[in-house]
């Protein structure tokens, strides 16, 4: 490998050893960079790779908050500003028990080369907090989004920093944490947040977009291979936001969801998830009553739970990781190559370890379609709720779909083609880390030395 490269990485390896995730990220990143590296030695002069893994700004903050009982609770939350070089800082926020340093560094790392991927004017950035929300009431959430906005509030803008929900957060968080906002700042400024409601600038499509944006790459990929989506099988995991929209969406074009996941177990059912409209919006059901299990779908719709077990043994066309990182190892990579599925597509952010990885993509009959380019739909659809705000506008739902639809054939379109630009043929995975590194790369060295 190239010798900056390696050396780059390495050094990550050995300064970050307490952060695996971010770590496993930035070699899978830069990992498909050598050919890049090699035609431009002007970025090795410019150190520009770590100056790419050294956030621009990343802070902590104590959130305190008081549960029903009248007991205080003090929690850690985080925002990174990882690089602003294209576009003010965008990404989500998780609440989630796990969220540490190297999770949020992970997040944000990624968010910046999936932000330059859609073409759009956003740089990358991510935050969040340990605080766990399951068993919280109304009022605890509430209490809890506010405290964190208290905190967070000086620090991010509509041309600044631009946060939306993640696991943990959905629109009724964006909402406190938005309210919160308005309190303080004294005005209406609801281009600081997206995934707001649509009675105060949220955008039509922004809860299905992840979901739809997935499906729609999954399209070109098919097209690739002169192949439909009408009748083909899906093994997804997770039922949250991103696995509803996917529901959604295959639902209408005739494919089938077979399996769900949840920290408990997962389910399969033979008829598909998508088989009517009550199973699909019962992942809704599911995701509010805030249990965080799946085998309430098994218990309503008498299908089989797997307790304690992942879906990748299932036969299906398409296998989607949708929950959460590291959804997928080296082990279950080997089922799936035993199963002779064809499609992997990552959906959730990193679902696959590194190794996992390399040997699904060293498989000769198997096309692998990396998350940071499936995934993008969401804030892609998130820009697109900032250009609304910004014209204070309102699209209907056929505009920002159509625009969604566009914007994931051009991350498909400039995958292909950077890859093939390199000399690494069709390999969906490097041309999607190579496109995205291009504009930062390119904006970096405009901006001077920083
Ligand atoms: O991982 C992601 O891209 C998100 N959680 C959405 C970020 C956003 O700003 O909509």
């Amino acid at each position: 490998m190239n010798a900056y490269l390696s050396n780059v990485i390495e050094r990550v390896n050995r300064d970050h050893a307490t952060e695996p995730e971010f770590c496993q990220t930035v070699e899978e990143v830069f990992s498909s960079l050598e050919p890049v590296i090699e035609q431009h030695p002007e970025y090795e002069k410019a150190d520009l790779l770590n100056r790419m893994v050294e956030p621009e700004r990343m802070f902590t903050f104590r959130v305190v908050w008081t549960d029903d009982q009248g007991a205080v609770h003090t929690n850690t939350g985080y925002r990174v500003q990882f690089n602003g070089s294209i576009g003010p800082y965008k990404g989500g926020l998780r609440f989630q028990r796990n969220v540490n340093p190297s999770i949020i560094k992970f997040l944000g790392f990624e968010q910046c080369f999936k932000n330059s991927l859609t073409s759009l004017p956003i740089g990358g950035g991510k935050g969040g907090s340990d605080f766990d929300p399951a068993g919280k009431s109304e009022a605890e959430i509430m209490r809890f989004c506010q405290s964190y906005m208290q905190a967070l509030y000086r620090y991010i803008g509509p041309d600044v920093d631009v946060p939306a929900g993640d696991m943990g957060v959905g629109g009724r968080e964006i909402g406190y944490l938005f309210g919160e906002y308005r309190r303080l700042k004294g005005c209406f400024e609801n281009g600081v947040l997206t995934g707001k409601d649509l009675s105060f600038g949220g955008s039509l499509i922004r809860p299905e977009a992840t979901g739809y944006g997935a499906v729609y790459y999954l399209q070109c990929v098919l097209a690739h291979e002169g192949e439909d989506i009408a009748g083909k099988t899906i093994a997804c995991s997770g039922f949250g936001n991103v696995t509803w929209g996917i529901c959604k969406k295959a639902r209408e074009l005739g494919a089938k969801v077979l399996t769900l996941s949840g920290p408990d177990g997962y389910i399969y059912d033979p008829d598909g998830v998508t088989s009517s409209d009550e199973k699909v919006e019962y992942l809704r059901v599911m995701r509010a009553s805030g249990h965080d299990r799946v085998k309430d779908y098994a218990d309503k719709f008498g299908v089989d739970y797997y307790p304690g077990k992942k879906p990748w043994g299932v036969k299906a066309d398409f296998i989607m990781p949708s929950a959460v990182q590291n959804d997928v190892d080296r082990e279950q990579a080997k089922r799936i190559a035993q199963n002779h599925i064809k499609y992997y597509i990552e959906v959730a952010n990193m679902p696959t370890t590194n190794d996992a990885l390399a040997y699904l993509m060293g498989q000769p009959d198997m096309i692998v379609a990396p998350s940071k380019a499936v995934n993008a739909g969401g804030v892609s659809v998130s820009c697109l709720e900032m250009s609304q705000n910004s014209e204070h506008i309102f699209w209907s739902e056929e505009e920002v779909d159509q625009r969604l639809h566009e914007i994931m054939v051009k991350i498909y379109n400039s995958s292909v083609e950077a890859s093939e630009r390199y000399g690494l043929g069709y390999n969906l995975v490097a041309g999607a880390n190579i496109a995205g590194f291009e504009r930062i790369a390119r904006a970096m060295m405009a901006q001077g030395i920083f």
